[in-house]
């Protein structure tokens, strides 16, 4: 194998991290600048907003959302909704380049009948984090999550079914897909505090997707 002298980034593959759940690297890098674009036209109609939860404590994650249904909480609990509450209009449709990767992402993964009908968009600035937590909103837990990281990288907290247990600590990089289902459907994961840098897409922050199948 030649060295590599120039630090190329690395060539897309498939690597299992715990039964359910699949690290697809740089599986959408090449896509990235139509995906921000499309992410920019979201943002635009339904802009990013930090949610308080309900325990009173405003999320250092800024969100928003594109698809039938939208993720929200505020000081009455989560829930998904069929319109933004700070605009009172439906959240904006799924743009199709990222309805695509979704599928695509799934299929990959070895969940050919997927599709996404909710994508929450997070936006991490320096330092943001997201605590241990299961995603447990969806009501069918039969379909997979498709999770897409852009921009600045991040270290991701991959637990169990059990939320006292350490978490592994797993980097995630501009490009990668995480498919995460079956058996690890409902484990508990977090995104530890973004390190400052500057990426050359998204500048001094950290884009996440999570397409989701949700119940209408
Ligand atoms: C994030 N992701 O990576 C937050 N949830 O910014 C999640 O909370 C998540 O990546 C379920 C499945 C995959 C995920
Ligand atoms: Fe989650």
């Amino acid at each position: 194998m030649p060295l590599n002298l120039f630090h190329e980034p690395p060539e897309p593959s498939i690597e299992p991290l715990v039964d359910g759940v699949a690290l697809l690297r740089a599986f959408c890098r090449d896509d990235a600048p139509i995906l921000l674009d499309s992410i920019t036209n979201v943002a635009s109609a339904s802009p990013f907003r930090q949610m308080v939860v309900p325990s009173g404590h405003t999320m250092s994650v800024g969100m928003t959302n594109c698809g039938d249904l939208g993720w929200t909480t505020d000081r009455t609990g989560y829930r998904y909704t069929a319109h933004d509450p700070v605009t009172g209009k439906p959240w904006p449709p799924m743009p199709s380049a990222l309805l695509d990767l979704a599928q695509r992402a799934a299929n990959a993964a070895g969940f050919p009948t997927f599709t996404s009908n909710a994508c929450l968009i997070n936006q991490y600035a320096i330092g943001a984090r997201l605590s241990l937590h299961q995603d447990k909103n969806e009501q069918d837990y039969t379909h997979p999550i498709v999770s897409v990281s852009l921009g600045l990288p991040a270290t991701f907290l991959l637990g169990t079914l059990h939320r006292s247990d350490t978490p592994r600590r797993i980097r995630i990089e501009h490009g990668d897909v995480l498919v995460w289902g079956g058996p690890a459907r409902l484990i508990y994961h977090g995104v530890a505090p973004i390190t400052a840098g500057e990426h050359p897409l998204t500048g001094p922050f950290r884009i996440n997707l999570t397409f989701r199948r949700v119940a209408i």
